[in-house]
């Protein structure tokens, strides 16, 4: 049997480009000095597109490979992938919900904990010799028991929830709808008003254009000077402009992010901030989890091209 044809947006762990390879023949767009040129010559060869969540698969390259017939995306967020243009070609589109979900609520919580009680301080205090020359570190902020708000409650705001139970804090959360399996957390409609009343807000939405900057100006404003910011969805559902300045100016007493506006770069004016936790959007980043993810990346596609049904379909 004739392997398909599949173009390669990035790089894989180890792991993955054996099986991958050996299933289909891969077309590895990242390492074309020049993509445009590349996508001109094996574009009408490619069936799938093999993409990560933050890569995604936009209107040219779709539309460069006239015979396609599926993306399949290594990561839950499919917001990078064009999918009017998708579904215009018929397209469909799988991604990799469920396995991550774990993973990504744990270190949405471990990045609360780290900045509320200032552990990478602390690291730097003992590691610098600090604590015996300036004695005790800083007191910090209390975790437990206080007021988290989960902005968005999907699979992975419902599995940051069930964590922060284990903290004894008091749970309200924003959605689209209040959930009936969330019954013992309080509905917000409003993000400002769900702001207002917590003190940790975590953002775990879905990434859409009509999530976009969803965490604005007001939002922030409510959360306040006490408050912390927790993102572990996309950058794009929050005003980043917004973010820094009230960082800058202490309007937003802190942030934990794993995402960015331009990752892996970002603005320099989080560098030069002592209020915030920076990490490299590695939230669904451990082993077990990357490895199911290039699982059912592969069995996606690999069950397409045999006519079976799609795994984890989006569209
Ligand atoms: C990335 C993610 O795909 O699940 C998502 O939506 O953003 C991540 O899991 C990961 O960084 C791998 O590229």
């Amino acid at each position: 049997m004739t392997k398909p044809h599949i173009l390669q947006v990035g790089p894989y762990p180890d792991w993955d480009e054996k099986p991958l390879n050996e299933a289909f023949v891969v077309h590895r767009y990242f390492e074309a000095a020049d993509k445009e040129r590349f996508l001109q010559d094996v574009g009408p060869h490619i069936r799938g597109i093999a993409t990560r969540g933050e890569l995604g698969a936009g209107r040219a390259m779709i539309q460069s490979c006239p015979n396609l017939e599926i993306i399949s995306v290594y990561g839950v967020g499919y917001d990078a992938v064009d999918l009017d243009a998708a579904r215009a070609a018929g397209i469909r589109v799988t991604n990799t919900p469920d396995v991550l979900t774990s993973d990504v609520a744990d270190l949405g919580v471990a990045m609360m904990l780290n900045l509320s009680r200032g552990m990478i301080g602390a690291e730097r205090w003992v590691r610098d010799g600090s604590w015996a020359t300036r004695g005790l570190y800083p007191l910090q902020r209390r975790v437990w028991g206080r007021r988290a708000g989960i902005l968005g409650l999907g699979r992975i705001g419902f599995e940051v929830a069930k964590r922060l139970k284990g903290f004894d804090m008091q749970l309200s959360y924003s959605d689209v709808a209040a959930k009936d399996y969330a019954s013992d957390m309080q509905f917000v409609a409003d993000p400002v008003a769900l702001a207002a009343g917590c003190d940790f807000l975590f953002v775990t939405l879905a990434a859409s254009a009509a999530t976009r900057h969803i965490v604005g100006r007001q939002v922030i404003e409510a959360l306040g000077p006490e408050g912390m910011l927790i993102n572990i969805s996309r950058a794009s559902n929050i005003d980043e402009e917004a973010l820094l300045s009230a960082l800058e100016e202490g309007r937003l007493g802190s942030a934990a992010l794993d995402v960015f506006e331009g990752e892996p770069k970002l603005n320099p004016r989080f560098l030069a901030l002592d209020n915030v936790l920076l990490q490299p959007h590695h939230a669904s980043g451990t082993i077990e989890t990357r490895q199911a993810m290039g699982k059912l990346v592969r069995d996606n596609l690999s069950a397409h091209f045999a006519g079976q049904p799609l795994l984890t379909p989006v569209i």
